[in-house]
């Protein structure tokens, strides 16, 4: 039985034998072959073959207990103020690390307290964090600002912060890459993700590079991390002050780990791009309508980008010998579509409402 990420990679991770592990099973998520955007981007690249050349992969991690990757970090941060004999921790948040913290927290039996940018967090995140007992404070500013507050408290006084700038959230987040290597038998050629504060990609290159020195895996992917149009002081290279994309999980001007995505970035030869509002909206609805997969808009980041790359050429010029195994791209999809159950229902034609007739209802369907 799958016993968590701090069982199941405990020598990668900083925890002894006197650490009270705080789990919910989180992990273990499915890496689904995708086969529309497969085939999607293999036409891009290899426009004259039928089979597709490409592997689109999606690391499913809305499939976590608190329904983002967010749980991966969470596990270790918990343990490790457990560990220290802390009562209570903080975030700041656009809603996922609130509720993944939350639900922590009222595991191990301390307190949470969350700072949210005031209606910027969608209604499944903000009732996570609610239902699971965290003390909710809404600010009037945004991530920044309450991430910046939060800093200043916890440097003050005995409350853990658990945002990702917490060491150990990345060393629980990095076990995504060995999970992606574990399923895949070596690490992809790329691995497409949404970068918001810079955590995650952060984690997933260390992980990589980890597995790699333990001689588990025998390559390095190229990290391709995209952003939103209106919220990407990285691509742009300066914070921007006004943050604006309906991807609010990403919804951040200033990432704290800056520096460290760049570093993933430059070291693994890959790159830092933007995509729109509208190239998001159309990538969430064609994972939903075609592939199956229910994400929230952030998460669409990644294969938004993977298919503004395609269209760009960007994968043709990796393009393999005949003899080589397929390329193969992961995306993780890094939190669930019904956390904002309000963008799916605006995103499509509202149900028709009809007299309760067989006959109304036979036209309605238009088979
Ligand atoms: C679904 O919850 O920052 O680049 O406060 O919820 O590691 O920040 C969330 C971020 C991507 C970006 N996708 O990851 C928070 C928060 C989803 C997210 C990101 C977030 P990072």
């Amino acid at each position: 039985m799958w016993k968590g990420i701090i069982e199941e990679y405990r020598k990668f991770l900083p925890v002894t034998d006197k650490t009270p592990v705080v789990s919910l099973c989180e992990g273990n998520t499915p890496l689904i072959c995708a086969q529309t955007l497969s085939k999607l981007v293999s036409d891009e690249v290899y426009p004259h073959t039928k089979k597709s050349s490409v592997g689109v992969y999606l690391k499913y991690e809305g499939l976590n207990p608190t329904a983002s990757f967010k749980d991966r970090g969470m596990t270790v941060a918990i343990s490790k103020a457990v560990e220290e004999g802390r009562k209570a921790v903080m975030c700041a948040s656009t809603g996922n690390t609130s509720a993944s913290a939350a639900a922590y927290a009222a595991r191990a039996g301390i307190k949470c307290v969350v700072l949210i940018p005031e209606g910027a967090i969608t209604l499944g995140k903000l009732s996570q964090a609610l239902i699971h007992g965290a003390k909710v404070i809404a600010i009037k500013g945004n991530f920044d600002d309450a991430l910046r507050i939060v800093r200043e408290i916890c440097e003050k006084h005995p409350i853990t912060l658990v945002n990702s700038i917490n060491p150990y959230r990345i060393e629980g987040q990095k076990t995504g890459s060995f999970e992606i290597c574990d399923s895949l038998g070596d690490a992809p050629d790329f691995h497409a993700i949404p970068v918001g504060n810079a955590g995650n990609i952060t984690a997933y290159w260390k992980g990589y590079k980890e597995y790699k020195a333990a001689n588990i895996s025998k390559r390095l992917p190229k990290m391709l991390g995209f952003q939103a149009e209106g919220a990407a002081p990285i691509v742009l290279g300066h914070p921007v002050k006004e943050p604006r994309t309906i991807a609010t999980a990403i919804k951040i001007g200033n990432p704290a780990s800056w520096k460290q995505a760049e570093a993933a970035r430059d070291e693994s030869g890959g790159l830092i791009d933007m995509v729109s509002d509208d190239e998001i909206l159309a990538a969430y609805k064609l994972l939903a309508s075609m592939d199956g997969i229910f994400v929230e808009p952030a998460s669409a980041a990644s294969v938004a980008g993977i298919l503004k790359l395609a269209k760009k050429g960007f994968f043709n010029v990796r393009r393999q010998k005949p003899d080589e195994q397929r390329m193969r791209i992961v995306c993780v999809l890094t939190g669930h579509g019904l956390k904002d159950p309000d963008r799916a229902i605006a995103s499509v034609d509202k149900p028709k409402v009809l007299e309760p007739n067989v006959d109304l209802v036979l036209k309605e369907m238009g088979l």
